[in-house]
């Protein structure tokens, strides 16, 4: 036994007990009470704390070329922010080329991540071209650990309402999930130009260019084409009410439709883009107004959001900048990888949702849905040991200081936690402790996903 983790309160997504942990070899290896040390077991005592899976971030943008740039997290940057967050897997968005093969495409960004992850990492892969035989690709990936896809439906690279429907089918023969980023493209390109042409260039125009309807129509749009299929989707970062209310009726009619919702859709509403630094809060969907934020609490309690992610795609400030005087330059997204398993976890401390809820929002249905559980995920004896020990009274004000992205500026910054993650352990190794990164680059391995049926809304 190399790691016995004892006197915790254990937390997963269905039971909360008082126990210990045996780590043997990366694996957990056995969890019960009064387990004994062997000679040469670490011993951490972990009384009056909480002992949690590691959070899976299912949704990150690292080295990401968009907007003219590349995100400003790597990938060794953006899982070093992750463990220290208390995040041990990150689920990063490969973007296919046109004309590329999509296993080829996850094979080009695996040589760049392999040797920089410092926590697990597996892949989704954006399609942006299913021409010819590309399409088979769906097929290939599934086989080499990658069964999840994504389509935009915005983006000079978005794909067509074709495109979206075929892939639709295809996701279906094979088991694959099919995840959309639903906004709606003509409205926003409409609105963007209007706005320009009419002086009206500040953030506040992001967001007004891009209200609740043009989420919500993408919404009830891609459900409608899902459910013709019976084929399962997943909304990533919804972050309006309407939309909820579509995912929450065809949910209720029995249809397999799964919502993401991130931290900054429930702690920030639409009043940022009013602030004299709004722009630094620029990122598509834009934040909502608080009718969209209570609604997607409610969809929380009720069971209608599946995940939380963070859909971190840091921009230095500089290049924040480009858009002071024109909305549309400001390159589309915000840092959040270090900051959803606190954030979530002080919610919970604060009596808004259980503890067990967090870890199943952003932990169990993660693994659960893209097909890395029980390795991922969980804490049963055999899974990984992905372990983080978290203090409930520890206090902790976010500033860019005690992050550990590249990103030079957080807009978490002030926010205040009650809680934070202590320690933080990736397959038994400890990556994190009471602010400190100790973990290794290159350390991180790549999580084979298996497709899995979902028929209905239940996991
Ligand atoms: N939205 C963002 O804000 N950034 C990256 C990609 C996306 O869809
Ligand atoms: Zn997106
Ligand atoms: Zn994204």
């Amino acid at each position: 036994m190399d790691l016995l983790i004892k006197n915790g309160t254990i937390v997963t997504a269905d039971s909360t007990i008082k126990a210990d942990i045996a780590v043997t070899d990366g694996k957990i290896m056995a969890i019960g009470q009064n387990i004994k040390a062997e000679n040469n077991t670490e011993v951490v005592d972990a009384n009056g704390k909480l002992v949690l899976p590691g959070a899976i971030d299912a949704h990150t943008h690292l080295a990401m070329p968009f907007g003219g740039t590349i995100s400003s997290d790597d990938y060794e940057a953006g899982t070093r922010a992750a463990a220290c967050g208390g995040t041990t897997t990150v689920f990063d968005f490969v973007l296919q080329d046109f004309g590329e093969n999509l296993v080829d495409a996850v094979k080009r960004r695996q040589a760049i991540c392999d040797p920089q992850a410092v926590v697990d990492y597996a892949f989704h892969t954006g399609i942006k071209d299913v021409s010819g035989n590309l399409i088979d690709g769906i097929a290939e990936s599934v086989e080499y650990g990658v069964p999840s896809f994504k389509v935009f439906m915005v983006y000079d690279f978005g794909v067509t309402d074709g495109t979206f429907y075929k892939v639709l089918q295809k996701s279906k023969e094979y088991g694959a999930l099919i995840e959309v980023h639903a906004e709606n493209n003509e409205m926003v390109n409409m609105f963007t130009k209007q706005f320009l042409e009419e002086g009206k260039t500040s953030a506040w125009y992001h967001y007004m260019s891009r209200p609740e309807f043009v989420e919500a129509e993408a919404d009830v749009r891609a459900i409608q084409w899902a459910k013709s299929l019976n084929a399962p989707l997943y909304i990533v970062h919804l972050a309006n009410a309407q939309g909820m209310a579509a995912v929450t009726k065809a949910r209720d009619e029995g249809y397999p439709i799964f919502a993401e919702t991130c931290p900054q859709y429930l702690y920030f509403t639409n009043e940022v883009y009013k602030r004299e630094d709004g722009r630094n809060f620029v990122c598509s969907p834009p934040m909502k107004g608080q009718e969209s934020q209570d609604a997607l609490w409610e969809g929380i309690k009720r069971g209608d959001i599946t995940t939380v992610a963070t859909d971190h795609c840091p921009f230095q400030s500089y290049e924040k900048d480009w858009g002071k005087d024109d909305f549309s330059k400001i390159p589309n997204g915000c840092a959040g990888i270090e900051n959803m398993y606190p954030y979530m976890l002080s919610e919970a401390n604060k009596g808004r949702i259980s503890f067990n809820k967090v870890v199943e929002l952003c932990s169990t249905n993660v693994a659960k849905i893209f097909g890395c559980a029980p390795q991922k995920g969980m804490l049963v004896p055999g899974a990984d040991a992905d372990i983080v020990i978290y203090d409930p009274d520890k206090e902790f004000t976010i500033t860019q200081d005690a992050m550990h992205s590249n990103s030079d500026h957080t807009i978490w910054e002030g926010a205040k936690l009650n809680g934070y993650p202590i320690a933080t352990y990736s397959r038994g190794n400890l990556v994190y402790k009471d602010g400190e990164f100790l973990g290794k680059k290159g350390s991180g391995k790549f999580v084979k996903c298996k497709p899995i049926k979902l028929t209905s809304p239940s996991l």
